[in-house]
């Protein structure tokens, strides 16, 4: 009887470790890292929400497995997002890193990604040399360079013909600057001065005050999501639309998630981005929706979007491998999907592992009481230009 006790005492041990490898076997975890305090925490809430989204509109179980969101806070600092991807593909074996809310949290994780052959999957930060960080990135954002050419093509045509820039100072909008400044003089218009303002705690007075002093047609300008009503603010303080100064940018500026609490000041401010809200189709519609609805009316931005896309392209890759695949073969299944994403139609580039999208041409229009980037001019199909060099 002794024996017979402890014979099953040890089956049943041995079993509960079974079980428990089977329950690590089964779980696939996506560690997805995001600024979610600090001052880009609007970047972190929209993706995170949108990434919970996606999965309650399509389940928690893929290809046998269950999906598992693993949400960390790296505040907006590149030694934290870097750490968190480490602990997490050391200590809980994630399948994907992803989220990634700025340029320098992404270049300082890369080597991470690499290291551990784990797809991560930039969701938000959109500076065109990430990709090339590690073979193992997938971007599901956007590029600068995209952005940037197609306001640089539509400016001179529409009477502005010199223009300063003025772009928070690192990586996206030095690409802003130099892809916007490179198309714009091309097409035969004058960047007259290049302006650059701290990324951190931005005091936009002191550049606004130069531009109105050289008198240029309009401001060229990228800041990051979450600082556009600030520089709206004081663009409106310092009188330059009175001064007939016009401001055009990246839609950056009249981000979905700010723009409506910017006021009249915002209103007829054209911009080039990939996603607005407003944009017209069944699948978009459904999406707002959707996402008003799981986060009491907040209307989702292209943020919210990249990381919507990003998890269907995870989805998608976890089904095509059948739940079988390691982080190479994840890979190989991220390249080159195609689909219909609430921006519009895109596709993950196989070379480049970079997202291919149409780029639209906005103005900030009243419509039923609300601010909204109005869509009226699609480029079709934009590679990101910082590739084809
Ligand atoms: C970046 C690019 C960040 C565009 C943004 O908002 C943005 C980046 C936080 O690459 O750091 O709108």
């Amino acid at each position: 009887m002794q024996k017979r006790h402890l014979l099953n005492l040890i089956t049943g041990a041995a079993l509960a470790v079974c079980g428990l490898a089977h329950a690590q076997d089964n779980a696939f975890k996506i560690a997805l890292i995001l600024p979610m305090t600090g001052p880009f925490a609007s970047t972190g809430k929209q993706i995170e929400a949108a990434a919970k989204l996606y999965m309650a509109q399509n389940g928690d179980t893929v290809a046998g497995k269950k999906v598992q969101l693993i949400v960390k806070d790296d505040a907006g600092t590149p030694d934290t997002t870097k750490r968190l991807a480490q602990e997490m593909v050391v200590n809980d074996k994630v399948n994907v890193l992803a989220g990634f809310g700025l340029t320098p949290l992404a270049l300082a994780t890369a080597p991470i990604a690499t290291q551990s052959k784990t797809p991560l999957v930039v969701m938000a930060a959109a500076t065109s040399s990430i990709t090339q960080a590690s073979p193992f990135i997938v971007r599901t954002s956007f590029t600068l360079p995209q952005a940037a050419v197609g306001i640089a093509d539509w400016a001179p045509n529409n009477g502005i013909k010199k223009v300063v820039s003025l772009v928070s100072d690192y990586g996206p909008g030095i690409d802003a600057e130099k892809y916007f400044k490179d198309r714009f003089t091309f097409n035969g218009g004058q960047v007259v001065e290049t302006l650059r303002v701290p990324l951190r705690n931005p005091d936009f007075a002191p550049f606004l005050q130069k531009v109105r002093d050289a008198k240029p047609d309009a401001i060229f300008t990228f800041v990051p999501s979450g600082a556009g009503a600030a520089l709206m603010k004081q663009f409106a303080e310092r009188g330059l639309d009175k001064a007939g100064i016009k401001l055009i940018g990246t839609g950056d500026v009249t981000d979905d998630d700010i723009l409506n609490g910017m006021g009249d000041v915002a209103l007829g401010v054209v911009t080039s981005h990939h996603y607005s809200a407003s944009h017209k189709s069944a699948v978009n519609q459904k999406f707002v929706e959707a996402f008003q609805k799981a986060n009491n009316n907040l209307r989702p931005n292209f943020m919210a979007v990249g990381g919507y896309d990003g998890m269907r392209v995870i989805y998608e890759a976890l089904k095509a491998t059948k739940g079988a695949g390691g982080g190479e073969a994840l890979l190989a299944a991220m390249k080159g999907q195609i689909f219909e994403s609430p921006r519009g139609p895109m596709f993950i580039d196989a070379q480049t592992r970079d997202v291919v999208h149409n780029i639209y041409i906005r103005k900030v229009e009243k419509v039923n009481g609300q601010l909204y980037n109005q869509e009226f001019d699609t480029i079709k199909d934009v590679k990101d230009p910082g590739k084809s060099k």
